[in-house]
Order: structure tokens, then sequence, then C-alpha cells
């Protein structure tokens, strides 16, 4: 793999909503805090929408436009190409840039089914093999105060892991009225709720414990059917094709146990992605609406023990020395600045990034079985005559 002329890699995004905000942020701000072996270069912003796409690369600062992908991923221009798309693009956009050379990196879910992740995750294998990287962007896991949790939890602060609790709540669907959108479509989104926030947890847990599920029992949910279409008829509405909230025990290979609950109607959570962790001598929690904090419980400080708070803002904890002074706080834009520090280096020192496609596959196939499961049925037992549902 050749990188970019001058000490730089020529990035090439496609997509400009929430996620290609958030990432142009990440290029154009990581190698102005981090030392980087090579300065990312914002080359190419791909839209399907000429006017659309130019006033989003004015705006966050891209050097030039492509309506097509597949001329963003052919140009020479581009080294690394960024997918910041709906899920039903994956898999084409990722495969393709990987034939071409050029290194990825692919916003989560990986895909929309298990059988595109696993195309993705072959691509990926046979593409490292040639020096060409890639990896998912579960963000969370730069998380200063996650990525320190999972220290501490491989440094066997916790223990035996036997407890593993996630959360994750948002409510912007609560209001029945709230418009259409593709993530409530299957064909674009692949699930709702379970992909778009039950894949992050799985990912944030199966990363902080060092430890991968193996089963789940699961129960979804749709409560509105059908919403208004943005931009349609008086009146018109449309079929909503996902789940709006997944929940679901799992069983970790060790041994613990744990809960998942996501979704996108808890009336006055906004992104409360929370994490607890209970081990044999010690428990960790972390609630994103607080990231910069950290609770930790350790059983050793005896009867003088308790949850005590954690800032997660000194120069030693990870990523936090490039930034600001102790208690001078970070953000949910950091997260993916961090993902951006770890990709280069990665791709300058010739070794593969995590969370990987592989790691991208594993968290498919959970959602999947989630999903297998809720249809299915665990076995309910009904509380007035014990027999089952
Ligand atoms: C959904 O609302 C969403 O934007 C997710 O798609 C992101 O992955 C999450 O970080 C924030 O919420």
């Amino acid at each position: 793999m050749t990188e970019g002329s001058g000490g730089r890699i020529g990035v090439g995004m496609v997509g400009h909503a929430f996620m290609g905000a958030v990432h142009s942020h990440a290029w154009r701000s990581a190698h102005r805090f981090f030392d980087l072996p090579m300065v990312p270069h914002l080359a190419v912003l791909g839209g399907r929408d000429l006017a659309r796409t130019k006033a989003a690369a004015a705006k966050y600062g891209w050097a030039s436009v492509q309506t097509d992908w597949r001329e963003l991923v052919a140009s020479d221009d581009v080294q690394l190409v960024d997918i910041c798309t709906p899920g039903d693009t994956h898999a084409e956009i990722a495969i393709a840039a990987l034939a071409a050379g050029k290194h990825v990196l692919c916003e989560k879910p990986l895909a929309n089914t298990v059988a595109e992740a696993e195309e993705m995750a072959a691509a990926a294998e046979q593409a490292a093999a040639r020096g060409v990287r890639s990896m998912v962007a579960f963000n969370y896991r730069r998380v200063p105060a996650i990525a320190y949790a999972r220290r501490l939890i491989e440094e066997g602060r916790l223990g035996t892991v036997r407890h593993v609790r996630a959360v994750y709540l948002q409510d912007w669907l609560s209001d029945e009225q709230a418009p259409m959108a593709w993530r409530l479509r299957k064909d674009k989104a692949g699930s709702g709720a379970l992909g778009d926030l039950g894949a992050h947890i799985v990912d944030a847990t199966q990363y902080l414990v060092g430890d991968l599920l193996t089963g789940v029992s699961a129960v979804t949910n749709t409560f509105v059917h059908k919403r208004p279409v943005e931009g349609g008829a008086p009146g018109e509405l449309g079929d909503v094709t996902v789940d709006d909230a997944a929940l679901f025990l799992g069983r970790f290979a060790s041994g613990a146990v744990a809960s998942y609950e996501a979704t996108r109607f808890a009336l006055g959570r906004k992104n409360a992605m929370r994490v607890e962790v209970n081990g044999s001598l010690g428990s960790l929690a972390f609630d994103f609406e607080s990231m910069n904090e950290l609770s930790f419980f350790d059983s050793s400080e005896g009867d003088s023990a308790g949850f005590r708070r954690i800032l997660v803002t000194e120069p030693t904890h990870p990523y936090v020395g490039a930034w600001w002074p102790p208690g001078h706080l970070l953000g949910y834009e950091h997260t993916f600045t961090h993902e951006v520090v770890d990709l280069v280096r990665a791709i300058a020192d010739g070794t593969d990034p995590r969370p990987s496609f592989a790691d991208g596959l594993q968290v498919q196939r959970v959602l999947e079985a989630v999903e297998r499961s809720a249809v299915q049925g665990s076995v309910w037992t009904d509380i007035q005559t014990g027999a089952a549902q």
C-alpha cells in the first residue's frame, strides 16, 4: 500500500449526515492533538446529491466532492475510504474499496445481515495479507472511561466477572408522530434499536470483559407500526419494519451472565449508554451521559468501601494526555478522533486495528441470534398457572 505523498493519507468519506459530520471533525482534528505518522487529508466527500454534498464539503472542510462512490474509491487522492452511509450499502462499498487496495473505516453495525458481514470479513482478511487495513467504528471503545475500565478489568481489579448489565436508552421515537426515517426500515438499517444501539453495547461489553457471548434469549417489540412520511402527501403513513426495543439475556463463555436493553422509547433518556460489571472483587459502572466518569467499588477497601467516582481526565488515562488539563471534560466527538488516531497508527505500523471486521461479524452474529430468539420465543411461564406460555 502506497500512502499519499508528503506524509499524508488521503481520505474519501461516503455520507455526510450525523456520522459524516462527526467523522469529518475527527479527520480534521486528529493530527492537531496526537502525534500521527501521517496527516489525514480530507480529499473527497461522497454524497448522492451534488448541491448538498458541495455544501457539506464546504462546511466540514473537504477538498472535493463525488456523487458516485465508485469514482471516490478509484480516486488516486484516496488511500482510505470511510463509510458513513446506511447499512444497506456498507458491504458493497467496503468490499470494492478493499479490492482497490484502500484501507476502510466502516460505521456500525458492520452490515445488515450476517451473510454480508461474512463477505466483508473475508475481504478484510484477504486485504490484510496485502497490508490493507480495516476497522469497524464502534466508537464507544474509545471513550477514555471505557478504555480505562477495560484496563482495570484486565489488571484483575474486579476479579472473576459474574454480571454484565448494559442498556442503551434514547427517546427520539417516543412521539408517535415522529416521522419515518431510514433507521425505521429493515431494508436500509437491517434492524431497529437492536442494530443501532444494541450493537454498541454488545461490542462494548465484550471488549470490556475480554470475552464473547455464546448464547442469548431475547424479546423485541415494535410499539408504533406506522409513521408520517416526511414530505409525503397529507396523512401519508409509512411502515416501520424494524424493532423499537430489544431486550435480551446473554451468557458469556466464562460463565458470566448478562442483560441488555436497547430502545429509542425511554422518554427522558437522551443517550444513556450504561454498563455495569460486577466481579468477585469489585464493580464498575459507566453512564455515557456522564462520560468523563467511572464508578468503582473495590471490596478490598473493607468497611470503608463504597462506589467512588473516578474522574477519567488524568493524563495517564487512555487518550486524555493529548487533550486538556485534568477536569476539562471531553465529549462525544473525541471518541471518533481517538478511533481515527488508532486507525492511522495501525496503518503506519502495519498492524491490524480493532475492532476488526471479524469483530463486527461476531457482533452481527449476536444481533441475528437475538432476532432469531425473539421470533422463536423463549419459554415464558404463566404467573398464575406456572404453565409454559
Ligand atoms: C442513533 O440515534 C445514534 O445516532 C446511533 O446511530 C449512534 O451510533 C450513536 O452513537 C448515537 O445514536
